[in-house]
């Protein structure tokens, strides 16, 4: 009798929020797997954009389905609000999504959620807890081994940065067109049964601007970090997973789940680890490979 019932973020996005309580009752389309999930301290993913094309939901239902962790950030642009604005788009694996979220919170994860420039609509919740989900406009994390890190999305500093010119504009004609021929070109590698290929990991490493804003930006944010009197800084924004000391801060971008499809991890002892989820399950297949040939 329980009817699914599908959270509809429409342009009025906050209305909606009333509908998760019902929602949580419903049944993924993709039930989850009966696995061993691998346990972290914590867990950040950031920069999903639910709602579009481009967004990895299938690899980001795997991953969720892989890891369990106490706590877990999201650290924004979780869902695309300026584009379901423009043209809805909402299939069942986006749906998948939210509903692992929810229930991880149920279960007892501590989720945070830091909404982003695109889910921007959630920033007038900061401070509330919606169906065991805080949302928070920042946090900071005390990590295992002492050290206390900022959270925030990133888009703070698009103003100093210029940001908007490579990706706050996701929007943007040739970003969504790159995307568009990066899940052509993932689609045949897949039914070539060739693993998962991030073209823009390949095409922000061979041009230069890019690189140039991208170091710009990381160093803009670890700065702002040590103004702030903290260790380290984890961000999402520039679609871009790094891990590096700046200037005696430790830096961390969790990446994104458009085509980078990385999330940052810390374990128990408090050591920090960047997974690359495409990496995971091409290891994943050539395991059952080698088992089925032995
Ligand atoms: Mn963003």
């Amino acid at each position: 009798m329980n009817a699914v019932t599908t959270f509809s973020p429409s342009g009025n996005m906050g209305a909606d929020i009333a509908d998760i309580a019902d929602f949580i009752h419903s049944r993924p389309s993709v039930p989850e797997p009966i696995v061993d999930r691998r346990q972290y301290r914590t867990i950040w993913i950031s920069d999903v954009h639910l709602g579009t094309r481009g967004c990895n939901a299938g690899m980001l239902n795997d991953f969720l389905d892989h890891v369990d962790s106490e706590t877990m950030y999201l650290v924004g642009d979780m869902i695309d609000g300026w584009r379901l604005k423009k043209k809805f788009y909402w299939p069942a694996a986006h749906n998948d999504v939210l509903w692992r979220l929810l229930k991880r919170a149920k279960r007892g994860t501590r989720v945070v959620y830091i909404p982003g420039n695109h889910d921007e609509v959630f920033r007038q919740y900061s401070g509330l807890d919606f169906g065991g989900i805080s949302i928070r406009r920042k946090a900071i994390h005390e990590t295992a081994d002492g050290r206390r890190l900022l959270v925030l999305h990133g888009d703070e500093f698009d103003a100093i940065t210029l940001a908007h010119r490579w990706v706050a504009h996701i929007g943007d004609a040739a970003y969504t067109m790159l995307m568009g021929l990066n899940r052509w070109v993932n689609g045949v590698r897949r039914r070539l049964g060739m693993p998962y290929w991030s073209l823009s990991k390949h095409a922000k490493a061979k041009v230069k601007n890019a690189v140039a804003f991208i170091s710009h930006f990381e160093e803009v944010v670890a700065h702002a970090a040590g103004v702030r009197g903290v260790e380290g800084v984890v961000c999402g924004h520039i679609h871009t997973a790094e891990m590096r000391e700046i200037a005696g801060i430790a830096y961390y971008n969790d990446g994104d789940w458009v085509e980078g499809c990385t999330a940052l991890v810390e374990h128990f002892d408090g050591r920090m680890e960047l997974l690359h989820w495409a990496d995971e399950i091409a290891a994943r297949e050539q395991d059952k490979v080698v088992k089925l040939a032995a």
